[in-house]
């Protein structure tokens, strides 16, 4: 829905991590890099009507949702990388993990109780999604045909542990799902869980 390139989400980003490498945010950042390509993928499929919800990292989507970039990057150098919500351009994020996995299922539920024609997007990273809110919002969803897509970015990682280790599994639940709903990713980030290789980081 927008014309933005993977330059251009890449340039955001180095952006954002010049700043807070410089100290000018004093709050967590979450950064991408890496599934630029898979992004812009999914926003094809993505209009101005539907809603997404999203993570503590969420600046890709924002920008393809249509959020300006200086407005975006003003609610991050305010300390709002983790929960960035705007409601005008009907995207939400929370940094709770599954946080917002209920919110969107209870949105696609009300669209099709009203008849609406829009849709929700819903993304997570891949330990998210092995949880047990993932598994009743994938399940409820997929029997109610409700107008939900549910996006998994599989960076390997859940902050430094291995994802797939903590649950002794060589495929993740979704890896290899033939669900129509679910897009599943795997994207190699060069950055830390948050921060940007200096300061505080983990
Ligand atoms: C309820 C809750 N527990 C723990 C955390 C700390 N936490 C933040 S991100 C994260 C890792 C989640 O991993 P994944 O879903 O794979 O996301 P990604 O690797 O994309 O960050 C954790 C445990 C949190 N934010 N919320």
């Amino acid at each position: 829905m927008t014309r933005l390139t993977k330059d251009d989400l890449i340039a955001f980003e180095e952006d954002i991590a010049a700043e807070f490498n410089a100290a000018n945010i004093r709050a967590p950042i979450h950064l991408y890099s890496g599934c630029e390509e898979h992004m812009l993928r999914v926003f094809e499929k993505v209009n101005a009507e539907d809603w997404v919800f999203c993570s503590w990292r969420s600046h890709y989507q924002c920008l393809l949702k249509g959020v300006p970039a200086d407005v975006l990057k003003k609610e991050i150098m305010e300390g709002r990388s983790i929960s960035l919500c705007f409601p005008e351009y009907r995207i939400f994020s929370s940094a709770i993990v599954t946080g917002v996995l209920p919110i969107a299922l209870g949105t696609a539920w009300s669209i099709k109780y009203k008849r609406e024609s829009n849709k929700v997007f819903c993304f997570m990273g891949e330990m998210t999604s092995e949880t047990g809110v993932a598994s009743e919002v994938i399940k409820y969803s997929s029997n109610h045909d409700l107008p939900i897509h549910w996006v998994i970015e599989d960076n390997s990682k859940s902050v430094c542990t291995d994802t797939r280790e903590v649950w002794g599994m060589d495929e993740l639940t979704y890896e290899n799902s033939d669900n129509p709903n679910i897009t599943y990713f795997r994207y190699e980030t060069k950055w830390p869980h948050a921060g940007a290789g200096k300061r505080v980081q983990f």
